[in-house]
């Protein structure tokens, strides 16, 4: 569908220029507002110092390091048009983390908020080629290192790279939620496809949308969600660094946001406070990241009026690609494939099973796992087919409803039961802040279902209510699944992205 030479900034930047949609507003945040023409220059002057001062040449891969902010977005599409390859990352990542990517990516350029800069400079395998952007007036160290110094010097417009649509552009990390680093790689044509599905036909946005939300540009939920999609449609995004439940609300209001892109922890949080603002701007909300809890889709909606675009996306699958909107909710479920994607769900020999039966999501599409030489590849596609770590079922009508982590499946005394469900119940009682789920060992039953719990302020732990809430689970549940074992915990283990890290509290 797309033409064999392709450069994805092209289209969904320099396009948008050359059509005379140059004067409308691109990016927000910090203090700065973008028009795509401001943008485009912006780009292409980060363009031109990548490829004259710091000596890159297309196909190079080059580390990128910020908080959510537009030098940081500007950035990432300088790599893309200049026909290098992005090598995002998380800001929380520690010096030993980025070395390993570095090392593992074959990075030869960094480009790093200087906020951020201290994990880069102790990291092994950076680099000579490193260079801060946002940089502050008053810093000490060498002006040569500063991006915002050699673009001053550089001419403010720059030609796409001609690449192929088959070229990669993107070498994007995921840790999932085992802790072991992969790369997945991505084409210019996959960038242009998760642009052309989810947005198009599911959250169905316009050039007068104002996107806004919290995953980290490094995460490929974030990177379509507040950057791509918005640029792709024509409609503007606000970037903001380090944002609370209550500073997110406050940001919706401030900026008249209409789209909302979060996890549902802090759909959850916010849900609590959505009262004390005016949030009347917004028009959708999308949750992804982690499986929704109906009681959280029925606390936000209740808050703000909204009916949750839920969604499942893979860092391997580059984004969404099962989702549901409109009239098509149906509560519990995550929805169906998106056009574009076929779906179905897999028996442990790799046989499709019908409707009510649990087992492994697979999924097709137009973009699909690559990993980068990791022998896990094998065992992630199979004959096209993309085999998730996800337990789903399919109901006759073609939904596609979330069970579990397929290592996430808990079995006692011979019952299956999926963690989450049991979450689910946990929460909706009034003094679960948070929780998960796991099996522990046991002699009698194999495993026995272990709650951590995170009780909301005002509500203290003891041996009184750990058993109020295990009646409380037997009371909405079939019996045997409710939590032989209670844990109170002050925090859970999460990943930056916000997923549970389950393996954490299995050997807790
Ligand atoms: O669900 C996810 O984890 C995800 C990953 C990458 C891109 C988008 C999403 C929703």
């Amino acid at each position: 569908q797309y033409p064999a030479r392709l450069n994805c900034v092209a289209e969904i930047l320099d396009k948008a220029v050359a059509e005379g949609r140059g004067a409308r507003l691109a990016l927000r945040g910090d203090g700065i507002s973008w028009t795509y023409a401001e943008l485009q220059q912006q780009v292409d002057r980060i363009v031109n110092v990548l490829l004259g001062p710091m000596g890159q040449v297309p196909g190079n891969r080059v580390l990128l390091r910020g908080a959510n902010h537009p030098m940081m977005a500007a950035a990432v599409l300088a790599v893309l048009k200049a026909g290098l390859i992005a090598v995002p990352t998380m800001p929380l990542l520690r010096a030993r983390e980025l070395g390993v990517i570095m090392q593992k990516a074959q990075v030869q350029a960094v480009l790093c908020a200087h906020a951020l800069r201290e994990e880069i400079e102790a990291a092994p395998n950076r680099p000579e080629r490193t260079v801060w952007f946002n940089v502050p007036a008053d810093a000490d160290g060498a002006p040569q290192a500063s991006l915002d110094a050699l673009m001053a010097a550089q001419p403010a417009s720059a030609a796409a790279c001609d690449t192929a649509a088959d070229d990669i552009c993107l070498i994007s990390f995921t840790s999932g939620t085992t802790g072991v680093p992969k790369g997945t790689m991505h084409f210019h044509r996959d960038v242009l496809a998760i642009c052309d599905c989810f947005p198009r036909h599911i959250l169905k946005c316009g050039a007068d949308d104002l996107f806004i939300g919290t995953p980290p540009l490094a995460f490929t939920f974030g990177l379509g969600g507040l950057l791509l999609f918005p640029l792709r449609v024509g409609a503007a995004a606000v970037l903001l660094e380090k944002l609370s439940p209550e500073s997110l609300l406050q940001a919706i209001e401030e900026y008249r946001a209409t789209i909302c892109f979060t996890a549902p922890t802090f759909y959850r949080q916010m849900a609590a406070q959505a009262s004390k603002h005016d949030l009347s701007s917004l028009k959708k909300s999308v949750s992804a990241g982690e499986a929704l809890p109906v009681a959280t889709r029925e606390a936000w909606q209740q808050a703000t009026g909204l009916r949750m675009i839920d969604g499942i996306g893979a860092t391997e699958m580059l984004h969404i690609f099962i989702s549901a909107a409109g009239d098509d909710i149906r509560p519990g479920a995550t929805g169906k494939p998106i056009p574009g994607y076929r779906a179905c769900v897999l028996d442990h020999k790799g046989q499709p099973v019908g409707p009510g039966i649990v087992g492994r999501l697979a999924v097709k599409g137009p973009t699909g796992c690559r990993y980068m030489d990791d022998p896990r590849q094998r065992d992630y596609v199979l004959n096209g087919w993309n085999l998730t770590g996800d337990a789903y079922e399919m109901d006759a009508d073609g939904y596609f409803f979330y069970r579990s982590r397929t290592d996430d499946m808990i079995i006692s005394a011979g019952y299956n039961i999926a963690g989450p469900e049991v979450e689910d119940a946990l929460l909706r009682h009034p003094a679960v802040a948070e929780c998960g789920v796991v099996g522990k060992p046991d002699e009698e039953r194999g495993q026995v279902v272990e709650a951590h719990i995170v009780l909301k302020p005002g509500f203290e732990p003891s041996p009184d209510m750990a058993a109020q809430l295990q009646d409380f689970v037997k009371e909405q549940i079939a019996p045997y699944k409710y939590p032989r074992s209670i844990r109170f915990l002050s925090s859970l283990p999460r990943t930056e992205t916000g997923k549970l890290q389950r393996f954490k509290l299995r050997s807790t």
